[in-house]
């Protein structure tokens, strides 16, 4: 394993050089932001963003993501000049030696909460997620009063892909993305590029759209739906700790084993009711997810890829992006660091 640091490159109002001094972070997980949805990652981009994280003594390992087109996940007939264009921003990444890519395929909302910022009872904040206040949002008013969704779709625009949504249900789904990873896994497979599939975060169905990347059954489907090294996880302990049902140590066994864990999201989450939980400070006494035992499993399979600390609390006053502050992240990537270092002795 070794350590890394999300970072949103001009729009982090991180500086590098602050990430480069938290005690054993080697590399960081970015992306190019500017980029709309669907068009190839121009390779010099990449190489200058490169560039700007190489010079402040820290390697690209990974990006997260290079968002999938709707039309791709919706199976529509322009999904295929989409794919394309994919498999040349994977070309790309490869061509410059970034190791690994982390992906979704959420049907329009990624990660969604109710909250960005409840009060824990230390005084910091966290992002939370409630099932029964999901509900009660309005969408006929676009994502804008969704909390972290400021203006990504108009009302029109998502009133259109819901309903576009409506004949897709979980199996055309499956189907959707067995026919973008027949196309993009070979090529990433020959450019030097594991994929790696974040969890759906919440792991259940919202806004009745259809959500499959969510337990054991799933992720062991997905790895075999392309037989590559290259075709692999994100196993975020967050997403996947929330449903109560996954024994996160056993999945890690079993997808680690199988040499499909291309990347670990670190982070941990408070179940406090059915479709209910907050993110919590790292450490497994936190929270619902036992960081030290899903760490043992890990090592017993040998893993040797990247690791991040996820989303952290706000603390200390910190202001910043939600779940992507600089403090509680910081303690998490020594948190997790000490564990894995102990539990080599
Ligand atoms: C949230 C992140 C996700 C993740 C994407 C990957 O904080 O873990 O937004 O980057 O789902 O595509």
């Amino acid at each position: 394993m070794y350590m890394t640091f999300r970072w949103y490159g001009n729009q982090d109002p991180i500086p590098l050089e602050y990430i480069r001094q938290i005690p054993g972070v080697r590399g960081v997980v970015s992306a190019l932001y500017d980029v709309p949805v669907g068009q190839v990652w121009p390779a010099e981009k990449l190489s200058r963003l490169k560039d700007r994280i190489e010079a402040a003594g820290l390697a690209f390992s990974v990006v997260e993501s290079i968002p999938v087109h709707e039309d791709i996940k919706l199976g529509r007939a322009t999904r295929d000049r989409l794919i394309e264009n994919y498999q040349r921003s994977v070309q790309h990444m490869g061509a410059l030696g970034i190791p690994v890519l982390c992906y979704n395929f959420m049907p329009v909302f990624d990660w969604t909460r109710t909250s960005l910022a409840m009060r824990l009872e230390d005084g910091s904040t966290a992002l939370a997620y409630d099932h029964a206040e999901l509900e009660k949002i309005d969408l006929s008013r676009g994502t804008g009063d969704l909390p972290g969704w400021a203006t990504a779709y108009t009302a029109e625009e998502l009133a259109a892909l819901l309903d576009a949504y409506r004949s897709v249900d979980k199996e055309r789904l499956w189907e959707h993305l067995a026919h973008f990873l027949e196309r993009v896994v070979p090529a990433a497979e020959e450019s030097g590029v594991r994929m790696a599939i974040h969890p759906d975060d919440p792991p259940w169905s919202i806004f009745g759209l259809p959500r499959i990347i969510t337990n054991d059954a799933a992720l062991e489907r997905l790895v075999r739906l392309v037989d590559s090294p290259a075709n692999g996880v994100t196993f975020c302990t967050g997403s996947l700790g929330a449903l109560p049902a996954n024994d996160l140590p056993a999945m890690v066994c079993r997808l680690g084993g199988m040499g499909r864990i291309n990347f670990m999201h670190c982070r941990n989450v408070k179940n406090t009711g059915e479709r209910r939980f907050h993110e919590s400070p790292h450490p497994g006494e936190f929270g619902s997810v036992d960081m030290c035992a899903v760490l043992r499993a890990l090592r017993e399979t040998g893993y040797t890829g990247p690791m991040r600390p996820d989303h952290g609390r706000m603390i200390w006053g910190e202001q910043g992006r939600p779940g992507y502050g600089l403090h509680d992240r910081a303690l998490g990537a020594m948190y997790l660091q000490g564990l894995w270092e102990g539990l080599a002795r």
